[in-house]
């Protein structure tokens, strides 16, 4: 499959646009809770979702899920909707920024629960070993969520069962305020992989073309039957851990040394080269409008009613 650069920078802009429009709907005020951005690491989910099969995969994010949502197809009106609690959310403004779905676009839930995201796509992999859908399930969570239990027992048991999953980590290099170098005495953690006997890569995840390549490698291989793949994309959060996180934990510097390995920046100075600046400047316009005219739309949809908040929710006592 040949991987589209020039579409890839366009829905990388598209993400960072929403981003930005999260992150001043929630200094308003018009979003509340507790939100968390994906700026800088948004080659990992355009460059993974254009590696997948969208009839059939299955994509299980963490709470910093908005890029994947876009990426997969859902569209920036329905997630802002969602974000404001408004009825024309994705999720009827039940979900929020953390919790949200878009199954009609293969993301099966955001997970605040650190690493839970592991577990549940072994078992989505499981299913699919019965169902005849040849599935494959992607996780993907950060490196803090490595020293989770359960994403060591999801990697055990998926390659015992040799099931269709791909464990993606988005390595930010921070867990929370914790760098992962205080956390792990070795944080090579492709490695992990090898110690449950099955392939562990580690990519430069700001790039989406090279994301693509090892998705669409690791997705062959799950779906031949091979069994699992966990791939260590290297990234850069450009923004803190929340909105409001004051990042006094980050050395100075860092953040100015990340921004020049900015995969849109990276994208940019590339594409430039070939198709002029002007080219790359109406795309952003574009984007830019795009955004928010759906976050103009978003704010004046209504308010999700408190009178049938217990409608569309499914628990069992
Ligand atoms: C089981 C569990 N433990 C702890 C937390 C608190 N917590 C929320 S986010 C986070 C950091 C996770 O870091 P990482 O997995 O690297 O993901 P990132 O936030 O960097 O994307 C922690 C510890 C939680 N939500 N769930
Ligand atoms: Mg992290």
């Amino acid at each position: 499959m040949v991987f589209d650069d020039l579409g890839a920078f366009e829905q990388m802009l598209r993400i960072r646009a929403l981003e930005e429009e999260i992150l001043r709907l929630r200094m308003n005020g018009d979003v509340v809770g507790s939100v968390h951005l994906c700026i800088g690491q948004e080659a990992i989910y355009v460059g993974g979702a254009a590696a997948l099969d969208l009839s059939r995969d299955a994509v299980f994010p963490t709470y910093r899920g908005h890029g994947w949502a876009l990426a997969l197809g859902a569209s920036p009106h329905s997630v802002l909707a969602e974000l404001l609690g408004r009825q024309t959310g994705c999720n009827a403004g039940r979900g929020g920024s953390a919790y949200f779905s878009t199954p009609d676009h293969n993301m099966f839930g955001e997970n605040s629960i650190v690493g839970a995201g592991a577990p549940i796509a072994a078992g989505a992999a499981l299913a699919a070993t019965f169902d005849g859908s040849n599935r494959v399930a992607l996780a993907s969570f950060g490196d803090g969520a490595l020293n989770q239990g359960a994403v060591h027992e999801a990697m055990n048991f998926a390659v015992i069962r040799r099931l269709p999953v791909i464990f993606l980590v988005e390595n930010n290099h921070y867990s929370e305020m914790t760098p992962i170098r205080d956390m792990v005495k070795n944080d090579v953690l492709y490695k992990r992989a090898g110690i449950y006997g099955f392939t562990g890569t580690r990519i430069d995840g700001n790039d989406p073309a090279e994301v693509h390549k090892s998705v669409a490698r690791a997705a062959h291989h799950a779906r031949s039957g091979r069994g699992p793949v966990l791939i260590e994309a290297m990234t850069q959060r450009l923004v803190g851990h929340y909105i409001g996180d004051a990042q006094h934990y980050r050395p100075d510097g860092e953040i100015d040394a990340a921004r020049l390995d900015d995969p849109i920046a990276r994208s940019e100075r590339r594409l430039a080269g070939l198709l002029g600046q002007a080219r790359l400047d109406e795309i952003r316009s574009k984007v830019e409008e795009e955004i928010s005219a759906a976050s103009s739309q978003a704010l004046a949809d209504p308010l999700a009613d408190p009178t049938d908040v217990l409608e569309h929710l499914y628990a069992e006592l």
